[in-house]
């Protein structure tokens, strides 16, 4: 991928500006997300756990406030253990309480969905501050803003972006800014919270050289500790270690070590967050040859693929299905609109109209996806064009039958390709929320299950 676009004042022609790049974490989360919605929690210790509920004491905590963790409560820890450190305050007006309402702390459950929506509206602000944004988890995200923006007035730019975040959102997040994305992740986690960190291009060594070996990207406590162990201790340290010496102790990654050490990572932003197709898929219990009950089956399938679409804000201009027949043959049919539309019916009606093909055959399994997938303000297509008319009925299904919980098997995603950079590598250093559906490249998104996986090369 090329970097088109604005060049410093000055650069030489042959030569690009050097990259801007910018890393958003938001601060304490899902604790913020709470104060968002009750905030009567502001500036107070705030737990959110996981696995628990109000008022027991099983689960862990998946984040603390940062007025919590002056208590020692921390993520992973379990909630019993918080509650020893930061008792949970007296919700009610109870006068015979006896907690110091300065020695207790709130605790709320984890309520992923409102989370998740959360994520969405601090997403959108990211998505219009950015050509480039590559979502990481709910609550991280790089941007390459290099097109928008100049070294000079960087900081201004992302001082504009966190204060959009957080007077629309209403949530606080701190903001790296670097010449590369681990500098910038580096840098966001600096001056936490609230932060703002700028690393100018040529400060990137000199900022890392003071931090433990822990902070780099890539280097975790196992590699930390030996590095330690032979005197390696700051990243100065190691990157003034001899490669070859670490290359031979930690193979291709005391390389990369090495590199990120000396602010060296040259790995470009690529988008990810935004799928390139949606599915659904559903396998019968036994393979059927009933044309009506799979007929039905499609027409759940499409509803649901046709509502995650419109929930993601995304078109299609292509509808395709599938069909498993025994043994394992897989086929898939598409077929593409003159444009991008939003049309619940008109995904029913062309799933149903390409499986007819397989009305007389006995199928193990069948997916219906969208694909070629637009987010912008795309103008919606007439559908006329051999489309069966501009007056195809709605289903008006939709939302219920999108959510199919008793659909005898569970619908799951059919190798949804979203795209995904060479960035990607097995040890990309980034962290990953296991609670994050935003990508769906990702084969373990929670959506979905093994048979999913299985077919995810497939269609
Ligand atoms: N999370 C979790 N379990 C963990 C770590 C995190 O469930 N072990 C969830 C809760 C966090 C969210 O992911 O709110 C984001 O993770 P971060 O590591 O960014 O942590 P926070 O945003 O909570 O805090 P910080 O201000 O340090 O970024
Ligand atoms: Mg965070």
């Amino acid at each position: 991928m090329t970097r088109g676009g604005a060049r410093l004042p000055g650069t030489p022609d042959e030569e690009r500006a050097d990259p801007i790049v910018l890393h958003v974490d938001m601060d304490c989360f899902y604790a913020a997300c709470e104060r968002r919605r009750e905030p009567k929690l502001r500036g107070e210790p705030v737990v959110v756990g996981m696995g628990y509920e109000d008022g027991e004491t099983h689960g862990a905590v998946a984040t603390a406030s940062y007025e919590a963790r002056e208590f020692g409560v921390e993520s992973a820890q379990a909630i019993s253990t918080a509650l020893e450190r930061l008792p949970r305050k007296v919700e009610s007006d109870d006068p015979d309480s006896d907690l110091d309402p300065d020695e207790a702390g709130h605790y709320r459950p984890v309520d992923m969905d409102y989370y998740q929506s959360v994520s969405a509206e601090v997403k959108e602000i990211l998505h219009d501050s950015a050509d480039v944004v590559r979502e990481v988890s709910v609550d991280e995200a790089y941007l390459d803003v290099t097109d928008r923006t100049a070294w000079e007035v960087a900081e201004g730019f992302a001082r504009h972006v966190k204060n959009r975040i957080d007077r629309e959102v209403g949530v606080t997040a701190s903001v790296g800014v670097a010449p590369n994305m681990s500098a910038a992740k580096i840098a966001s986690d600096h001056d936490k919270p609230d932060g703002l960190v700028v690393v100018e291009p040529g400060e990137v060594r000199e900022f890392l050289a003071p931090l433990d070996v822990a902070e780099l990207h890539g280097v975790g406590p196992v590699t930390a500790r030996e590095l330690r162990e032979s005197g390696i201790e700051t990243a100065a340290d190691l990157a003034a270690a001899d490669r070859a010496d670490l290359e031979a102790r930690f193979g291709e990654r005391g390389a990369e070590m090495h590199r990120r050490a000396r602010g060296e990572d040259d790995r470009e932003v690529t988008p990810r967050g935004r799928p390139k197709s949606l599915s659904r898929e559903s396998a019968f219990t036994e393979p059927t040859d009933d044309a009506e009950e799979t007929r039905e089956r499609i027409r759940t399938l499409a509803a649901a693929v046709a509502d995650r679409a419109r929930g993601k804000d995304a078109m299609y201009r292509t509808i395709g299905i599938k069909a498993v027949t025994p043994p394992y043959d897989v086929n898939t049919r598409a077929k593409s609109l003159p444009g991008p539309v939003d049309d619940p019916g008109l995904v029913e009606e062309v799933a149903l109209d390409l499986f007819a093909e397989f009305d007389d055959a006995r199928v193990r399994k069948v997916g219906v996806r969208v694909s070629n997938l637009s987010f912008a303000d795309a103008e919606q297509a007439s559908l006329g064009d051999g489309w069966g008319g501009a007056d195809l009925p709605d289903s008006g299904d939709r939302g219920e039958s999108g959510e199919t919980p008793d659909s005898p098997a569970s619908l799951s995603d059919f190798g949804d390709d979203g795209s995904d950079g060479p960035g990607d590598s097995a040890d990309s250093p980034e962290s990953s929320d296991p609670t994050d559906t935003a990508d769906p490249s990702d084969a373990s998104g929670s959506e979905s299950d093994p048979e999913g996986q299985s077919s995810l090369a497939d269609f």
